[in-house]
């Protein structure tokens, strides 16, 4: 973590890029109402303002000159975002105006806000969990109503508070154990069954929500989808498409692409990141070679395999190569027979697949909402999780997995009779890891890796 000072008063712009009508100034700390005051003339306004109201200023810089006209709201500690004293400075969104607004405040004794401060005071402050903390991120990012959604239920703390009454099961089960501890084990105050039981039913628990990591990580991120084929086929065609535009460069060329291009489309709310790859084919180009390298890299890094051959063509050994190599990746996959509209089209003389074959043409658009659908079908093919609640990031996942392994081996050590003493060091472990989710055990690194992958001004 950066080495700053917690008591600092930071200041950041939290609008986007100027030119623009209006941007955002946020200011927070204890000298946040002061470092504003000083730069509105003689008489206080904003100290004597009520909180929460908006407030007209004229913002002069330290040399006096009239800069701007700005409206200022300001949060009194703790009823704020951060739980500090807050004030918001809405100005003009000229360049010129934000850099001369921000100098004057940093000369008055502010600090640039470091990517994601607001935020991470927020959590320290006690004002949200880190859980709550990574969804601020996630809906700063959010593209789709569904991935906004899925921000929001965090945001609103479902995930938070089904891990915390997990957590809470294990600090009530180990309050007992010490008990026993205290007691030099003479008295039993929790049963070895009911432990047993306990932690039978949490393993089943922490399973559920590791295995929905799949089902969140596809809302979130979006389904990769890697288009693959021969040269020619239409791969770029089949992505321009979709996307309604000529993003890829598509010509009658063999080779055309030469390394992968990615693009992201939202169908019927559904996130898909799609691949347009590199055509494969036997050749001593070492730049097609690498291109190449990279279509096998996409593929096995995909969701969704899309295998496309050229309908207008004879099927080749390198179509039908291709596809047993797809196959055996053992993927989702959908067999697209392009150029549907050429006179000489036969998608009988292809090896097909039943259920996913699919006939189009790139250039008429014909057979494209069969197309659609499909990919939407793969999509709702990932249901969401029983219990409702569902993790979407790796770091939770790690944690999950470390907490079940803690609780396999408490499992292991009441097989064996052990007593107390021997069952709660893994007991202590399975709480930490729960822990390390919400935040409420945490590390510095932990903090760092988090927040700096916010935006400054959050
Ligand atoms: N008639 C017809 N031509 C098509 C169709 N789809 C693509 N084409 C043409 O086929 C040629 C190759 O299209 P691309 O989209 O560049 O093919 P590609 O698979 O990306 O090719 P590479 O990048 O070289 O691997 C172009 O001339 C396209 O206009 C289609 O549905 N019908
Ligand atoms: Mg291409």
């Amino acid at each position: 973590m950066n080495n700053y000072s917690l008591a600092d008063t930071i200041v950041a712009l939290a609008s986007g890029k100027a030119p623009s009508a209006l941007a955002l100034i946020r200011i927070s700390g204890k000298q946040a109402v002061d470092l504003v005051e000083q730069h509105l003339g003689e008489k206080p306004i904003l100290s004597s303002a009520p909180a929460r109201k908006a407030t007209v200023a004229k913002f002069y810089t330290p040399s006096g000159l009239w800069l701007d006209q700005v409206v200022l709201t300001k949060y009194s500690a703790p009823a704020s975002y951060t739980g500090e004293d807050v004030v918001e400075l809405s100005c003009h969104g000229s360049l010129f105006i934000i850099d001369r607004i921000l100098q004057s405040l940093l000369l008055a004794g502010g600090r640039m806000a470091e990517p994601g401060e607001f935020t991470l005071r927020a959590f320290l402050n006690g004002k949200m969990d880190l859980i709550q903390a990574e969804a601020v991120a996630d809906m700063i990012q959010s593209n789709t109503p569904k991935n906004l959604g899925q921000a929001l239920a965090q945001l609103g703390g479902e995930l938070s508070e089904y891990v915390q009454r997990l957590r809470q099961q294990l600090i009530d089960a180990q309050a007992l154990l010490m008990l026993e501890l205290d007691f030099n084990e003479e008295e039993v105050f929790l049963h070895r069954s009911e432990l047993a039981q306990l932690l039978q039913k949490l393993d089943s628990q922490l399973s559920a929500l590791i295995s929905s990591f799949e089902y969140g990580r596809l809302v979130r991120e979006g389904m990769l989808v890697a288009i693959v084929g021969k040269t020619n086929v239409g791969k770029s065609s089949l992505l321009n498409r979709l996307l309604k535009k000529d993003r890829a460069l598509v010509s009658d060329f063999p080779g055309t692409t030469r390394d992968t291009l990615e693009e992201t489309i939202s169908i019927n709310g559904y996130l898909f990141r799609l691949v347009d790859t590199a055509g494969l084919r036997s050749s001593t180009d070492p730049v097609e070679q690498m291109g190449m390298q990279r279509t096998r890299n996409s593929m096995a890094d995909a969701d969704l395999l899309v295998c496309m051959v050229d309908g207008s063509q004879p099927e080749e050994e390198e179509d039908r190569q291709l596809l047993r190599d797809c196959q055996a990746l053992d993927k989702p996959l959908l067999r697209i027979i392009n150029k549907k509209d050429k006179p000489s089209f036969s998608p009988s003389a292809f090896s097909l697949l039943p259920s996913t074959t699919i006939s189009l043409s790139c250039k008429t658009g014909e057979g494209f909402e069969q197309f659609e659908q499909a990919l939407i079908n793969q999509a709702l093919s990932h249901r969401a999780p029983q219990q409702g609640v569902f993790i979407d990031k790796i770091r939770h996942q790690q944690s999950l997995l470390a907490g079940r392994s803690a609780i396999r081996q408490a499992l292991h050590a009441l097989q064996q009779n052990y007593s107390a003493e021997f069952l709660l060091p893994d007991l202590t472990a399975a709480q930490d890891a729960l822990g390390e989710i919400t935040g409420q055990v945490t590390t510095q690194d932990v903090l760092h890796d988090i927040f700096s992958r916010f935006c400054i001004g959050k």
